[in-house]
């Protein structure tokens, strides 16, 4: 078969078996995640157009504004999973608890949680900048046949079994693993199909591009300043200075680096000692798609896979990118602690 026409639905199928205790329900998993990107996609395209978007008045459980499309895609990826009753738990950033499915039966015997952040870097939506949805899925640990825990969910990122995000751009494009490499799937919008267009995705080891707020620059540990100096230094070989390129759309800034080569950082602050972004909903997802693509994700000094999370909603610093630049950041990170 050409592979170059190959479609997101083909590949699924032609892949279903490289999954570990394959029984279809991860493919079928996948499938509606898919199905939900595209409606939500629907939305997010035309949020120019209609009185979408803008906050709709509720505030997250990290206590800032939702917008309205922040509510819908939440809506619609849950709606969708519930729905078809493929997993047995539902996490979502938007939201401050699971939620327990039922599911074959009412019996819950699906095996599947699901972490997903619906609708990341949502405060780019009002000025036509792209946004990602970000999702994550586990074995549920509990013992089947019961309703899901929070054990469930709290599980170190080294257990994930797929992760991926949807990144909303001037395409919109599923970018996912199964822990088999990554893959990436652009949509033709006029038929609604999404084609291999990005097959086995690399981080180059190496990149000039750094990616970080640098309007919180003295709030950065010691480590992150000199890492950001070494940066901007001009070498002789012509290697440095690199590029600064920051979007603040996770998704987006990840997705660039990934193509081209770079390193992402949302350090802690002395404000945010834990830094902004999400262990479940955003690192440990970013993280398992760069260790397969050949890159690395850390806090600065451990392996974000390996953190044991105890709360859902917990945050850490996130340095991501290409292998040999996260590991130059945690070189200035040990020297400065
Ligand atoms: P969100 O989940 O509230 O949308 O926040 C996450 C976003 C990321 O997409 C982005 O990398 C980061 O926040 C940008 O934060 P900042 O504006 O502080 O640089
Ligand atoms: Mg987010």
């Amino acid at each position: 078969m050409n592979k170059t026409f190959q479609t997101l639905g083909e590949f699924i199928i032609e892949n279903q078996s490289e999954f570990a205790y394959s029984s279809g329900e991860l493919s079928r998993l996948i499938n509606s995640i898919r199905l939900a990107a595209k409606v939500v996609n629907h939305e997010v395209n035309k949020a120019g157009l209609v009185d979408i978007t803008g906050a709709a008045g509720d505030t997250n459980i990290q206590g800032e504004d939702q917008q309205k499309l922040d509510v819908y895609a939440n809506e619609r990826f849950i709606q969708t999973l519930t729905n078809r009753e493929i997993v047995c738990g539902i996490a979502s950033e938007e939201n401050d608890d699971f939620i327990t499915i039922e599911g074959h039966n009412e019996d819950h015997q699906n095996k599947y949680v699901v972490l997903i952040d619906p609708l990341d870097g949502s405060s780019n939506i009002d000025v036509n900048v792209s946004v990602g949805t970000i999702f994550s899925i586990y074995r549920r640990v509990t013992k089947s046949g019961t309703p899901v825990t929070i054990d469930d969910f709290l599980q170190k990122g080294n257990q994930q079994v797929a992760a991926g995000y949807i990144v909303y751009g001037t395409s919109t494009m599923i970018v996912y693993t199964t822990g088999h490499g990554v893959n990436g799937f652009t949509l033709n919008p006029a038929i609604g199909t999404y084609y291999l267009s990005h097959p086995n995705m690399k981080f180059p080891e190496d990149g000039h591009i750094y990616s970080i707020n640098e309007g919180n620059y003295i709030q950065f540990p010691q480590g992150v300043k000199d890492y950001i100096k070494y940066c901007q230094e001009e070498t002789e070989d012509g290697e440095r200075p690199y590029t600064s390129r920051y979007i603040g759309s996770l998704v987006s800034d990840i997705h660039r680096n990934m193509i081209k080569g770079g390193i992402y950082i949302y350090p802690e602050t002395s404000k945010a000692p834990n830094g902004k972004l999400r262990l479940l909903y955003e690192c440990n997802p970013m993280a398992f798609l760069a260790e397969q693509a050949g890159g690395k994700a850390s806090n600065g000094y451990q392996r974000i896979m390996d953190i044991q999370p105890t709360e859902l909603h917990q945050r850490v610093p996130f340095f991501c990118g290409s292998k040999n630049m996260v590991t130059k950041a945690e070189e200035f990170m040990a020297k400065s602690s």
